[in-house]
């Protein structure tokens, strides 16, 4: 989102909650309907704050000199799923991203239309709860925009990403979870590419989101599809991530 952007979105969200001043608002938020309206002003307001100061700080960034000559590829490799095989088969040229859930407008991006999308690079380092590290430079298209596009509806509150891997192999898809506030980081970005080539099979191709103030697990490779919900308890073991439902913790931060 560019400046233009950002004044004209500020501009909608401060004509919504004045029209509904001029119309009084205290009979007016009675009403169940006005009450949405009133609670999803809010939302965009709070989103929109977000993306001007970003209320976390940003990860540390490095130099081209410090990226990791390998990226230590981990969990997930080479995913067995046919569907993904057949994708991954044709350079994912089928491929789309599907954004739904607790949307106004669910769309889906091509590979191309992910990839022409105004984007971020960012060299950071990657934490892994085993106890290693790598830093390697992504670029990818900040998620907060893409979430934008699709209009939040007021019941909003997580953002899951579904994967097209299985680390069992009769076990549920690789999932995560996040909040608006990592989901609205200046540093959360869908990355295509790894150290200046497209992301490779082994680090999540085609598409995966980086979570800088996170640890590793957070960070979703092949990502099929993200879905907007208001709770996360009836998704799988209904702990916010594949990780998480074997007991690690949903918030991640480093
Ligand atoms: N879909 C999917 N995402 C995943 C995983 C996985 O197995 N499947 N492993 C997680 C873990 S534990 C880490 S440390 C990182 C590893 O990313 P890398 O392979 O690029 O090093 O991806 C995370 N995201
Ligand atoms: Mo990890």
């Amino acid at each position: 989102m560019d400046a233009t952007d950002r004044r004209r979105f500020l501009r909608r969200i401060a004509g919504a909650a004045g029209a509904l001043l001029l119309g009084g608002c205290d009979r007016l938020s009675q009403q169940p309907q006005a009450r949405a309206v009133l609670a999803s002003a809010e939302r965009l307001t709070a989103a929109a704050q977000r993306l001007l100061t970003p209320r976390a700080a940003l990860a540390r960034e490095f130099t081209e000199a410090d990226i990791s000559p390998v990226f230590k590829p981990n969990g997930s490799t080479d995913p067995a799923e046919p569907a993904y095989r057949a994708l991954a088969a044709d350079g994912f040229r089928d491929y789309r991203l599907a954004f739904g859930g607790l949307v106004r407008r669910p769309y889906s991006l091509s590979l191309d239309e992910l990839r022409a999308l105004p984007s971020r690079t960012q060299i950071t380092r990657h934490d892994c709860v085993e106890g290693w590290s790598a830093i390697g430079k992504w670029k990818g298209v900040p998620l907060g925009g893409l979430l934008d596009r699709a209009e939040l509806l007021p019941a909003a509150r997580y953002v899951v990403f579904r994967c097209a891997d299985r680390l069992d192999a009769d076990g549920p898809a690789y999932y995560e979870s996040i909040d608006f506030d990592d989901a609205y980081h200046a540093q959360t970005i869908l990355a295509y590419e790894l150290n200046d080539a497209p992301l490779p099979v082994a680090n999540g191709a085609p598409v995966r989101v980086r979570i800088e103030r996170q640890l590793g697990y957070k960070m979703a490779k092949y990502v099929m599809a993200i879905d907007v919900v208001a709770s996360f308890a009836d998704i799988e073991g209904g702990n916010g991530g594949y990780w998480e439902d074997q007991g690690y913790e949903w918030y991640a931060g480093i």
